[in-house]
């Protein structure tokens, strides 16, 4: 599958397969259980959706949040639905104390049946590509099993995307698995038009959610 920059006429690969990723851990919890939603956002403009998309899914699955220092600053927390718990940097270093307590970023990665960035900031998408880790999130992804399907939601400036390192760290995440829903065209938040605005948190949930029933085994089989 390609997805097709509208602004830049570079195709960016998404992914040679239709969508990868599907434990068979995942495919028995299916039938059994509320699929468990780990609903990530770094720091774009685009976080302000972030309450929105939790609402989304919250109705539908159990749904734990992580967040950036940066993506903080925009999400109004009591947009988030109550029962979901708001996982920052600062739980990661507050879990621990000593040998034999929880390590936050393991515990989340092993509790989740899929991860799904939404807003994936140009910073943080660089920082996965690289295998870097020096947050709760990154944290995660660099210690994610990926038999387990992630997608990301990018959002930012039309410059940064159109940038050429974009489609190389896309390319890169695409190597891992990371299934992208890419931004669309229109007016962003600083007043320039272009590529780069996160896809509507209803396209999100929607794409997330066929891809999840699309794997889910019937009750009669
Ligand atoms: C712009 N940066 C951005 C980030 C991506 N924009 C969006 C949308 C929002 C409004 O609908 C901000 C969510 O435009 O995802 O605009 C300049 S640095």
């Amino acid at each position: 599958m390609q997805f097709i920059d509208q602004t830049s006429q570079f195709q960016i690969m998404a992914h040679s397969e239709p969508v990868r990723g599907v434990s068979d851990a995942m495919q028995v919890t299916n039938a059994s259980r509320r699929p468990r939603i780990l609903l990530a956002a770094s720091g774009s403009v685009a976080a302000i959706k972030f309450g929105n998309l939790c609402n989304c899914f919250s109705d539908w699955a159990d749904v734990k949040a992580v967040v950036t220092q940066s993506a903080l600053h925009f999400i109004d927390q009591s947009t988030l639905p109550k029962d979901v718990i708001l996982y920052a940097d600062e739980h990661e270093w507050s879990t621990w104390s000593k040998i034999g307590d929880r390590v936050l970023h393991i515990e989340l990665r092993q509790w989740a049946d899929i991860m799904v960035i939404a807003p994936l900031s140009a910073n943080t998408l660089a920082k996965i590509a690289s295998g870097l880790c020096d947050n709760l999130l990154t944290s995660i992804i660099r210690a994610w099993d990926y038999e387990k399907p992630i997608f990301v939601a990018p959002a930012m400036n039309t410059y940064m995307w159109t940038n050429p390192f974009t489609e190389k760290h896309l390319m890169m995440v695409d190597e891992l698995g990371i299934n992208l829903i890419p931004p669309v065209s229109k007016r962003l938040a600083c007043g320039d038009y272009g590529t780069g605005a996160m896809a509507e948190p209803s396209i999100i949930f929607g794409t997330v959610r066929l891809f999840m029933e699309s794997r889910q085994i019937p009750k009669d089989l």
